[in-house]
């Protein structure tokens, strides 16, 4: 201990402990932090002390990195990308903070010179459950892209106390746990107290006549808190740049209810304090039955509030006149949850900075994109009035004056189209009537982008058809990406360390270059180190099965993974009927020789969807059964992994041999996990739906496993009256395979308890399970006849791999700061490895407040 201590001490005579990236200097900084943070010393440090010695460590790192980012944003003053966001998934930062800042090696070593393993730390990382699914992980992904490209940006959300639950399986069921992801502390973080907001709620508006004659509105809110900053260095790979992701967390406004001190009443005042911290409290869930909750109305406000308040105070900094923030500023909405933006930035220019309506409504016009995610109907956010006008009343009062400025355009483009303007009000006058937030978002934005080809038409279409109308121009098209610095690299660093001796490293920036994989692709040698890549991480996920499951999976069968929300659209119950059809076959002849295949399944459902609870209550029932019946032993395994997560998640995608993307199609805006899954070798098998249609061309449709309806073809099936019992009548295996289940086959005899999926199935089937299902059958068999040849397995997997350079997420992002943002990078000056120059200089008291 001495020993270590006087190490310490010498350490900094030579290179910075908080900054060096020798193996020495991390050392250093491991048992520094763990002596002065943790209060710890190696003999007695627990795993977690050790996590987050570490974790300090590199946290140093990053904020050195992050000092000379804004030195240079403040020498340069460039145009700044904030991406508002209500949800990220970023997931655990250990192995990709080390990754990207290219000291993983080294990290490795000055650990294992203490006799402890990195890798035990990293498993020991929990993430930020701050999302739901795609939508969260997407800005997780641009993130990463935008640092590692250079772009200055801030990712704006809320600092949720508690995430996304934790999901449980108990006795086959969902059962949700709350995550409270800071119980030990987040190393990751800079709180900020100093970068703090007011934010408004509820109360009045006063119209007064100003001295100079001018119409000024006042709002006098009921209530008042604050957001405060809560900052997450994001570093770019292999650059300086260090981004922030700002999350807001709600407190009480401070001396605001002194007038309950005063009165005497300090308890009610305390229990107001806790109020005020309920609103970054809980993410709430996607459910539908959560549309038109208070909250998550407050939610969206605090952290618009709180975001745009932030960018006004770096916008003055920089001297210019605020009616240049949009040249300063690109803002990005991910999906409607931020619309409110549009409003409250008229707001704050308008009552609070007093510009005139149409230069603050030029500014705003200018400074916002929106970006959807979502063509389903019952998706799309609407706000009832009476709680608008509640909360927001002053808001309420803004969105009245677009509506009726966007509405004399329309009425004048089109006169006598009332319909058409009743079509695109903002306003949806079906009592009580509601606020539109897509329509707020398009009205008040200069850019509108789906997330692959076809979402993007579908929604010039269909349910934005209106505004492409009206401006066609606004409309593009930004397929989505995925990082494979998280994806390829830190998930699979086997594949990773095949590439890079196959190719030379620079592949994770210039993915094109894996095409050059395809002159492997015949290769038997090559192919061999291939498999042998894929058998070493299919072993590691039987582990993780075997452990949390209790289930054996055999890594030579073919792993047949669908990894996502659970969802109606998304179909996890058509692949149950393939299950339950292989062992309907099995049982009705025991001899059969199938494929062996493991079926393995992750996702969580919404809470109060109780459809998607009971899809997750059939896969495990269908598991119960198959695995433990002698006759298709070996043959078939079904497992439900728990608490599917970015973590769970880089353990599935490099093992999967079978990539399950069976949305109906033009229901899938694009999907992500398809691109996680195809990247690491899977090969997919999927509907021409969201960013399959874009996969397939680029891998090759020889490499894609394809079937069911079309977009088109699925419209025209629904409104030519479509009979999903007249194809259960006409398909005696479905036929069986849903008698099965009805039957009780699967519920220990009971059959009631699958009765409500069936009798959706068989009187609406609104995602065509049955229209689809021989074709997927059929499909199915044609991937077991492939799976038989290794070879051509194996080369269409390389080719997969080979081909998705088009779904980094640095593509995306080049797309987006091209397209929509016009920005360019900022290449940051960084002074090293050693401590920050302007450190040691004490500033003379004059300048000290
Ligand atoms: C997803 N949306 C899309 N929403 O479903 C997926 O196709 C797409 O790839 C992804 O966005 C990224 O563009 C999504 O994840 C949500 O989770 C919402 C959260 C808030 C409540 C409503 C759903």
């Amino acid at each position: 201990m001495a020993r270590q201590r006087r190490e310490v001490a010498q350490a900094a005579s030579r290179e910075s402990i908080r900054t060096g990236s020798s193996e020495e200097s991390l050392r250093l900084a491991f048992l520094d932090n763990l002596f002065y943070v943790q209060g710890r010393f190696l003999e007695v440090a627990s795993i977690d002390d050790q996590y987050k010695a570490l974790a300090y460590s590199i946290r140093d790192r990053l904020l050195h990195r992050w000092v000379s980012t804004v030195q240079t944003y403040q020498r340069i003053n460039p145009r700044t990308v904030c991406y508002l966001s209500a949800e990220y998934l970023p997931g655990p930062f250990l192995g990709s903070n080390l990754l990207n800042l290219g000291i993983e090696e080294t990290a490795r070593k000055a650990l294992a010179g203490l006799g402890i393993d990195l890798n035990t730390l990293i498993a020991h990382e929990e993430e930020p459950g701050l999302g739901n699914g795609g939508l969260g992980r997407l800005a997780a992904c641009l993130m990463d892209s935008l640092a590692t490209l250079q772009i200055p940006a801030i990712g704006y959300g809320i600092r949720y106390e508690y995430g996304i639950f934790t999901q449980l399986i108990r006795d086959g069921e969902q059962v949700e746990i709350t995550d409270n992801w800071l119980h030990f502390g987040n190393p990751w973080e800079v709180s900020r107290p100093q970068i703090a907001y007011d934010v408004k709620l509820g109360g009045h508006t006063e119209h007064v006549t100003d001295d100079l004659g001018h119409l000024r509105v006042r709002w006098v809110p009921h209530d008042v808190f604050r957001g405060v900053a809560i900052d997450t260095p994001i570093v770019g790979y292999g650059v300086s740049t260090v981004n922030l992701l700002r999350l807001w967390s709600a407190k009480a406004a401070e001396g605001f209810d002194f007038h309950a001190f005063n009165r005497g009443d300090y308890y009610g005042a305390v229990l107001r304090e806790t109020r005020s911290e309920t609103i970054s409290k809980v993410l709430y869930p996607n459910d539908e039955q959560d549309l038109g909750k208070r909250l998550r109305l407050l939610q969206q406000h605090f952290f618009v509030t709180c975001s745009l308040q932030d960018m006004l105070r770096v916008h003055r900094t920089t001297g210019r006149p605020l009616a240049r923030f949009h040249e300063k500023f690109s803002v990005q909405l991910n999906d409607t949850h931020p619309a409110i933006a549009v409003a409250e930035l008229m707001r704050l220019l308008v009552d609070e900075s007093r510009l005139d309506w149409d230069t603050a409504w030029n500014v705003t016009r200018h400074t916002f994109a929106y970006t959807n995610h979502t063509l389903l109907p019952e998706a799309l956010e609407k706000w009832p009035i009476p709680l608008f006008q509640s909360l927001l009343p002053r808001h309420l009062e803004i969105i009245y004056e677009i509506n009726a400025r966007f509405l004399d355009e329309v009425r004048g483009r089109n006169p006598l189209d009332e319909a058409r303007v009743r079509r695109v009000s903002i306003i949806d006058e079906t009592p009580p009537r509601f606020v539109r937030m897509a329509h707020l978002a398009c009205v008040g934005s200069f850019a509108i982008n789906g997330v692959a080809e076809l979402h993007s038409r579908l929604l010039a279409e269909t349910v934005l058809r209106d505004f492409h109308d009206l401006w066609p121009e606004k409309f593009h098209n930004t397929t989505n990406g995925v990082t494979p610095r998280r994806f390829v690299m830190l998930s699979n660093p086997g594949l990773a360390a095949l590439l890079t001796a196959t190719l030379g490293g620079g592949w994770e920036r210039e993915p094109a270059r894996l095409r050059e994989l395809e002159r492997h692709a015949d290769d038997a040698s090559f192919q061999e180190q291939w498999r042998s890549v894929k058998r070493e991480r299919k072993e590691m996920l039987a582990a993780l099965v075997a452990e949390r499951c209790g289930v054996r999976v055999d890594p030579s069968s073919l792993y047949d993974v669908q990894a996502k929300r659970i969802h109606e659209y998304k179909r996890q119950h058509l692949n149950v009927l393939h299950i339950i059809t292989l062992y309907h076959r099995i049982k009705c002849d025991p001899s059969l020789e199938i494929i062996p295949r493991a079926f393995i399944f992750g996702g969580k459902a919404a809470p109060g969807y109780a459809m998607a609870k009971l899809m997750i209550r059939l896969i495990n029932a269908v598991g119960e059964v198959v695995n433990r019946d002698p006759d298709v032993a070996g043959r078939l395994r079904v497992a439900f992994l728990p608490n599917l997560s970015v973590k769970l998640g880089q353990t599935l995608y490099p093992a999967a041999d079978l990539s399950e993307q069976i949305s109906t199609a033009g229901k899938e805006a694009s999907g992500t996990g398809n691109m996680k899954f195809s990247m690491n070798g899977a090969l997919t098998i999927g509907t021409l739906d969201g960013a399959n249609v874009e996969i397939r061309e680029e891998v090759g449709a020889e490499n894609f496993f394809l079937f069911g309806l079309t977009e088109s073809e699925v419209t025209r099936t629904l409104s030519a009256g479509y009979r999903p019992r007249d194809i259960y009548n006409g398909n005696p295996e479905l036929k069986s395979v849903i008698d099965l289940i009805g039957g009780g086959e699967f519920s220990g005899g009971d059959r009631g308890l699958f009765q409500p999926l069936i009798d959706h199935l068989m009187r609406h089937d609104t995602y065509l399970l049955l229209a689809d299902y021989a074709s997927y059958i059929a499909c199915q068999e044609q991937v077991s006849e492939t799976y038989r040849d290794t070879r051509r397995w194996t080369r269409m997997s390389i080719l997969n791999a080979a081909r998705m350079g088009k779904f980094s997420s640095d593509r995306t992002v080049e797309d987006y700061c091209r397209s929509i943002w016009r920005v360019e990078p900022t290449p940051v000056d960084f002074s090293g490895d050693h401590a920050p120059r302007s450190l040691p200089s004490v500033p003379p008291p004059s300048a000290r407040r």
